[in-house]
């Protein structure tokens, strides 16, 4: 029996305490043919939300659970007169009315509390949204309170992302990949940019970053935040720039401030802030080859020699984390000064930001926020270890979040795959969130192909780390797949592989028919010389305990020498 893609895939809820649905992607497999044994269906972690209306957004699942904590109230928020309400929707031909469909008075923490997941985790306290990840990541709810609490973990949670389906950060939890997304001032539409957060979150994104610079920055990430079932990542210095025109030295702290208010109202889960670009390291990037390549740490860097001043992201770091313990934000800690070619890894610039990011990080922890640090770049696979390593000890093990890194440079237009191969090291040695980096990384703006390619590149990278750190469960899926592959279930082969649109495609171009979904080879080999099924006619003939494979072993040994002891013949002793 086959089994069409389309209806094999489905999305599934599992119950967890208290009324809890989790979601699950749920893979119906056919029985093994032969022996006719069923297979269980396989379940696998699903990031692709429940599917909203663009105009709607998607129903605020952590409305009750924020509310039911009586530690917040709506308020007037001051991010709505100061910027856009609703003109630049009317330009683009949208009725105001639609445009404040999706609009609500924002959230905040009362006077005197603090609303982060780190707060309640030190409180000991276990929250809807830990036990949602506990069967999620189906591990201990004490696992993800204890690592939250710890600060080796975070959940992105903005109380005013209710629409989020909670997850978690961590080394101790599955290897987790972001996804960059966001119009240029050139290129794109506000509703291409929500169609390309919901195609990454399709294809497993566990996170999105929107990095829109240009009009309309308000308005793109307010439906993106609206329609998003995963965390949102922003980096608010972009958006202050603009507020200034683009000259970096015009940033203030109140500009960079309120802008970041703003962000929190409307529910951005965590925010980069290249806070440990200091003014005395920036020389020291001056040697390099390829200088400052973070648009936040050059910046940030400009402003500091126009001034002459250190970073006003540094000496009002305190005011940031008050801030963002109103509203649960996490810190990305951004990495500034990172390496933009191997050359210039792990140089005295980089490794200076990071003990600067240590720093800080215990200083977001004692306001209760939650903090992950990000990591280059570009670095040589001789070198990655190095940075999980120091980073882990310096930042206090705070979750590091890292960009690749690309392991050579050498490959403009497969950089998703020069970095892949740093990211995957990088992830086996502890890094618990990957940044993909796409085919045109360093050459134009990702379009959807470009975004799907780098979340799968980057969800084996992932996947590969989980399987190297032996996390539970982890190798359950490629089992699962193995034995459908051997057993010839073409179609479960398909259906459990990461895209099982281009596994099916790339099979049926040379072998469309539908008798090839059953059939005991590829056109790889052809029918006589295909390595699984000369093993399976092996094991059917031979048994498979080991005295019986020793005997059958030596069995097609005889075979093989009395037929010429050429692989090239068909060596299977039954046809
Ligand atoms: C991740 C790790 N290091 C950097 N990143 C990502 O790079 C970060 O999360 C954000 O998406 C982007 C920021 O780039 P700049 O401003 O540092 O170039
Ligand atoms: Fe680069």
């Amino acid at each position: 029996m086959t089994n069409p893609s389309s209806n094999a895939r489905t999305k599934v809820y599992a119950e967890g305490p208290h009324g809890l649905r989790v979601p699950f992607t749920e893979i119906e497999l056919d029985p093994s043919p032969g022996t006719g044994e069923a297979n269980p269906p396989f379940r696998i972690y699903d990031t692709s939300g429940p599917g909203s209306t663009p105009e709607e957004g998607l129903a605020p699942l952590r409305h009750a659970w924020i509310k039911d904590r009586e530690d917040v109230e709506t308020y007037t928020g001051r991010g709505r007169q100061l910027t856009d309400d609703g003109r630049s929707a009317v330009r683009r031909g949208e009725s105001a009315a639609e445009w404040r469909g999706v609009r609500r008075e924002p959230l905040r923490a009362k006077a005197g509390h603090r609303v982060t997941q780190m707060h309640y985790a030190r409180l000991g306290m276990v929250t809807p949204e830990m036990e949602f990840i506990a069967v999620r990541e189906r591990c201990d709810v004490e696992l993800v309170r204890s690592e939250v609490a710890a600060g080796r973990a975070i959940i992105p949670a903005n109380i005013n992302h209710p629409e989020t389906e909670p997850m978690i950060i961590g080394k101790a939890f599955l290897v987790k990949v972001n996804a960059n997304i966001g119009n240029s001032a050139v290129t794109s539409s506000i509703a291409e940019e929500v169609d390309k957060m919901s195609w990454a979150t399709k294809w497993g994104a566990d996170t999105v970053m929107d990095l829109s610079t240009g009009d309309d920055i308000h308005t793109t990430r307010e439906w993106i935040v609206r329609n998003s079932p995963v965390p949102i990542g922003t980096v608010p210095i972009y958006q202050a720039l603009e507020k200034v025109d683009g000259n970096a030295d015009q940033l203030t702290w109140e500009t960079y401030r309120d802008t970041v208010i703003e962000q929190c109202e409307q529910g951005v889960d965590y925010m980069t802030v290249h806070a440990g670009v200091l003014l005395r390291y920036v020389p020291l990037t001056a040697n390099r080859i390829t200088g400052i390549v973070s648009r936040g740490g050059s910046i940030m860097a400009g402003w500091c020699l126009a001034h002459h001043e250190e970073s006003f992201l540094y000496t009002h770091f305190d005011e940031l984390c008050e801030i963002f313990a109103q509203y649960d934000v996490a810190f990305s800690l951004g990495d500034g000064l990172r390496p933009g070619c191997t050359a210039d890894a792990n140089d005295e610039a980089q490794l200076s930001e990071l003990r600067t990011l240590g720093e800080l990080t215990s200083r977001a922890w004692e306001h209760d926020v939650q903090v992950m640090v990000e990591g280059p770049g570009h670095v040589p696979l001789n070198l990655v270890e190095e940075n999980v390593r120091l980073e882990q000890e310096w930042c206090h093990g705070a979750p590091f979040y890292t960009l690749g890194p690309l392991a050579t440079d050498i490959a403009p237009g497969y950089d998703h795959i020069t970095s892949a191969i740093g990211a995957a090291t990088i992830a086996m040695h502890g890094t618990a969130m990957l940044c993909y980096v796409t085919p045109k990384e360093h050459l134009g703006l990702p379009d959807r192909d470009d975004v799907k390619t780098g979340v799968i590149t980057y969800k084996l990278a992932a996947h590969s780390a989980d399987i190297a750190k032996g996390h539970p469960g982890a190798r359950d899926w490629d089992d699962t797949l193995s034995k459908a592959r051997f057993e010839f279930r073409w179609n479960d082969q398909f259906n459990l592989s990461l895209d099982p649109d281009t596994a099916r495609s790339m099979h049926d171009e040379t072998l469309p028919a539908d008798a090839a979904k059953t059939a005991h080879f590829c056109s790889m080999c052809g029918p006589k010389f295909c390595s699984m099924r000369i093993s399976q006619d092996v094991r059917d003939r031979f048994g498979s305990t080991p005295a019986d494979v020793q005997e059958g072993m030596e069995q097609m040994s005889k075979t093989f020498v009395e037929l010429g002891s050429s692989v090239y013949v068909d060596a299977s002793p039954s046809d």
